[in-house]
């Protein structure tokens, strides 16, 4: 299964090029981490862009909480990504019809399908959701996550939902990457990857939150991730370089240890 096979053979088998893209970076980086960069200032952003960059494959944003967001610091983005050699995902979660997410993905101050390679999607409005957003980039190398299965408490993702969404991934393999869940999902195509967040070493939870954490082996081993999602245990560790080191070693350990089981 896709469980036991490395991304080195997983990245013959994508679906399309983002997907080939991002697994080749984890095999050259040796990373599966992927940062949630969830800071409000853009000289916050970017630092953290510039300091954990070596260390993930993956930098996500979300982009529309940033106080002083500016063309600029898009440009900074994008020169941190090649310099460091990792891919950017605005976790932006559409989830309206496919006109609407189209022009929210294309238009606006954020203009994402400029500049981000991979966005999120929510599969609640059925597969228009896709063709929307298919539809405003044509011939620009970008993909998706479906977002099928989420870490907080109380989700509403119910088993059906799962498939049901698993079904909207299969008809869209040219531009979906993968999906967002927490349980190895009924995902059997290699060329696809999970992404799980809801990562953390010291933390269960956040409280009144919602937000409900598992350890790195854990995500990799039992949960089905290919790459893991760290957040706060990164952007707030006192020292985020280490955390990020400390976060990649372990995850990166775990994956090298399901592939040789
Ligand atoms: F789809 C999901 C989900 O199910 N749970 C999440 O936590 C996305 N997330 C994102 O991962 C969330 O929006 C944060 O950006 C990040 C987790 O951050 P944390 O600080 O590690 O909890």
């Amino acid at each position: 299964s896709r469980l036991s096979l490395p991304f080195s053979v997983r990245a013959d088998q994508a679906t399309n090029p983002v997907a080939a893209k991002l697994l080749k970076i984890m095999v050259a980086k040796q990373s599966n981490l992927c940062v949630a960069a969830d800071v409000t200032s853009a000289s916050k952003l970017i630092a953290l862009a510039e300091t954990v960059g070596p260390y993930v494959c993956l930098f996500k944003t979300h982009i529309d909480i940033v106080e002083d967001f500016s063309a600029q610091l898009i440009q900074q983005l994008l020169a941190a990504a090649q310099k460091h050699n990792f891919l950017l995902i605005e976790d932006r979660k559409f989830a309206d019809i496919g006109h609407t997410v189209s022009l929210q993905y294309s238009h606006g101050t954020y203009k994402i399908c400029s500049w981000a390679d991979l966005v999120t999607v929510h599969p609640v409005p059925g597969e228009g959701v896709i063709t929307g957003l298919k539809s405003a980039v044509a011939d620009l190398h970008r993909g998706c996550f479906i977002v099928v299965e989420m870490s907080s408490a109380g989700n509403l993702t119910t088993p059906s939902y799962i498939s049901s969404s698993m079904e909207i991934c299969k008809k869209h393999p040219d531009f979906v990457v993968g999906v967002v869940c927490q349980t190895p999902s009924t995902l059997n195509n290699p060329g696809l990857l999970q992404l799980t967040p809801g990562v953390s070493l010291d933390c269960q939870n956040d409280g009144e939150l919602g937000q409900q954490y598992n350890s790195p082996e854990d995500v990799i081993m039992l949960r089905g991730a290919d790459i893991a999602v760290v957040g706060r245990g990164i952007v707030q560790a006192a020292d985020p370089v280490q955390a990020a080191q400390e976060y990649r070693t372990k995850l990166w350990a775990a994956y090298e240890k399901r592939v040789s089981s």
